[in-house]
Formats: C-alpha cells, sequence, structure tokens
C-alpha cells in the first residue's frame, strides 16, 4: 500500500490512522453476512431535544470558506483510485460541497474532519444533506477515533462510527450504517446495518448517531432504524465528511464525474445537564417512549413507504468495494 504512505515522517502516526480508516470505511470482511436492510424501528420521527439533547455544536456553512476554527480538509494526499484535495471542497449558498471531480489524470475528492479542532465522546450528531448521484464513489459521514490503530478494546481506543455511507449500487432507497474496530489483523465490524427509506438517494435528509454509553443508534430523517451495542467507544472522537472512493477501476466504470456529495448543516447535541434528576450529561440515555402508532398521520404514512418490501428475500448485500478482502 505504498500509495498511502506519507512522504512526510514526522507524520507517519497520522498516515498511520488515515490508513486505516480506509481498511474500515466501506470495507466489508469478505464472506461476512449482511444484515437484512429494514424500515424504521420507530413509528414516529424523533428530534434531539425530544431525546433530552441540546445543541452544543454547528456549523451552517453560511460562509464562502470551510470555517478553521471547526474544520480542516482531511487526508490531503492519495487516496484509494483518488486524491484529497481542498480544491474538491467547497463552500457557498449555505452549503459544503464535497465534490468528486476529475482535473488532469487525478480524481479530485472532497474530504474534512473536525480533528484537532471538536472532539467529544457521546451525544447526537447530525447531518441535513444530498447524497451523490453516481454509483462507485460514495458520500460518507462518520466519527473516527484518532487512537483505532493502537489496541483493540473499543472502549479504550475507540471505533469507526459510520453514521451514513451512500452505495448507489444499492439503488436510491438505502443507506448503510457501520460500527468498526480494532484496526489490524483482528479487526472487528457490527456488520453493515442497511437502512431502507423510498427516496433516501434523491434530495435533502437528515443522517444522525445516538451515542451513548450504552449503544449507538442510527437515525434517518428521525426515524430510528437500528441500534448495536457492539464495539462501544468510550473515548472522545471527531467527525468527518467525506466523498469515498474504492480502490478498483473496474469499481467506478459507471461513476459520472464530477459528482457532489452536498451538506446543509451538522449539528452536534448533549445530554442536557439535570434532566431526569441531575443526570451528568454523560449519564445513561433515558429510556426512549415505546414506538406507538397514534401519533402525526403524516409520519405513518411515510413509514408505511418505508415498509415496502424491498427485492428478493430482504438481504442486501453491501458493494465489496474491496472484494479482494485487502484494505484499500
Ligand atoms: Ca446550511
Amino acid at each position: 500500500m505504498k500509495a498511502h504512505l506519507d512522504p512526510h515522517p514526522r507524520r507517519s502516526r497520522q498516515t498511520t490512522i488515515w490508513f486505516c480508516a480506509l481498511v474500515g470505511l466501506g470495507c466489508n470482511l469478505v464472506g461476512l453476512a449482511q444484515r437484512p436492510a429494514q424500515g424504521p424501528i420507530s413509528a414516529v420521527r424523533q428530534t434531539p431535544e425530544a431525546l433530552g439533547y441540546e445543541l452544543v455544536w454547528e456549523d451552517d456553512f453560511n460562509g464562502n470558506a470551510l470555517d478553521p476554527q471547526k474544520w480542516a480538509v482531511r487526508g490531503v494526499g492519495p487516496r484509494a483510485l483518488g486524491y484529497v484535495s481542498p480544491e474538491a471542497v467547497t463552500v457557498g449558498d449555505g452549503y459544503l460541497k464535497l465534490h468528486a471531480l476529475k482535473k488532469n489524470d487525478r480524481i479530485l475528492l472532497g474530504a474534512v474532519g473536525t480533528q484537532d479542532r471538536f472532539m467529544t465522546r457521546y451525544g447526537y450528531f447530525e447531518c441535513r444533506a444530498q447524497l451523490q448521484k453516481s454509483p462507485g464513489i460514495w458520500a460518507a459521514f462518520w466519527i473516527q477515533s484518532t487512537e483505532i490503530a493502537k489496541g483493540e478494546d473499543p472502549a479504550i481506543y475507540g471505533a469507526e462510527i459510520d453514521i451514513m455511507e451512500f452505495f448507489k449500487k444499492l439503488g436510491t432507497d438505502i443507506v448503510s450504517h457501520n460500527v468498526h474496530w480494532a484496526y489490524g489483523p483482528r479487526q472487528q465490524t457490527t456488520r453493515g446495518m442497511q437502512s431502507y427509506l423510498k427516496g433516501v438517494g434523491e434530495g435533502f435528509h437528515t443522517f444522525a448517531l445516538e451515542w451513548t454509553p450504552e449503544k449507538y443508534a442510527f437515525f434517518v430523517d428521525g426515524y430510528r432504524f437500528y441500534e448495536v451495542r457492539a464495539g462501544l467507544s468510550h473515548i472522545e472522537e471527531y467527525m468527518i465528511l467525506s466523498m469515498e472512493i474504492p480502490s478498483k477501476p473496474e469499481e467506478i466504470k459507471d461513476t459520472v464525474f464530477p459528482d457532489v456529495f452536498v451538506v446543509d448543516y451538522v449539528k452536534v447535541y448533549k445530554k442536557k445537564r439535570g434532566l431526569s434528576a441531575g443526570l451528568p450529561a454523560d449519564a445513561p440515555a433515558q429510556t426512549t417512549r415505546p414506538a406507538i402508532y397514534d401519533d402525526a398521520a403524516e409520519g405513518d404514512k411515510q413509514v408505511e413507504e418505508a415498509l415496502v418490501p424491498i427485492n428478493g428475500p430482504g438481504v442486501v448485500r453491501r458493494p465489496t468495494s474491496r472484494s479482494d478482502g485487502s484494505p484499500a
């Protein structure tokens, strides 16, 4: 994987982290069964406020450039078949745009992260975004640990939490989630989770993670789709928005360049202090009210639409962007 080696030795640790991130993001162990695509497990939309959270950090991208207090272009340099470049990151008209574009012989990719600027553990992390149009490349909103390659216990070394990845190969109605930890020969994963929401690949939608000491919960448009308890990180991590690309040329043969991942905002919420008998901000999440079906008719209608069965037996195989199992 010489393509990923950093020419600057002083940055070798960071390079290792980026390299390892590529191992995890979008990558699944060969032959590992995927979870079936499923509709939401909540009948109505949930808001972070209703779950006891309050806003602590946000970027609405209202300026004309990336806010250097909040973000930096992440991982400038080669990344699989592409090259992460500040040229592929633009801000304007209230949006962050992460492009995938061809320039000379390179495919430039946009990627930004809050590393060295904003790190936290637990909370509710949400972005509102319009996903890319093409297969091959994919939009990703994820959370990463700076320690993940240093050990295997996610509680101590953290986890890669893929809040949203959009593989157009699966159609316009499915987004994927995953958690990876223990980068290295014994890397672990929750296995890919596929959320089915009709039309999620068109227009703007919200994608969110609730991360508590007990679980990760994944949301799309406020609907709760999956909860997992494995791979729980108990350390501070940082957020990433990126346009990703696989490592094999044949996997981008249908990709139409340029393409773009448009982000309207990113918001981070923390548990309200003093809520429910003075629980501290890091206290376990309160049990949410059970899903009920007597709420807003509009919400119910959308859930019904979202629960339309998908093709075949309901099992969607995640694209094997690294089908040889090798790290990208
Ligand atoms: Ca905005």
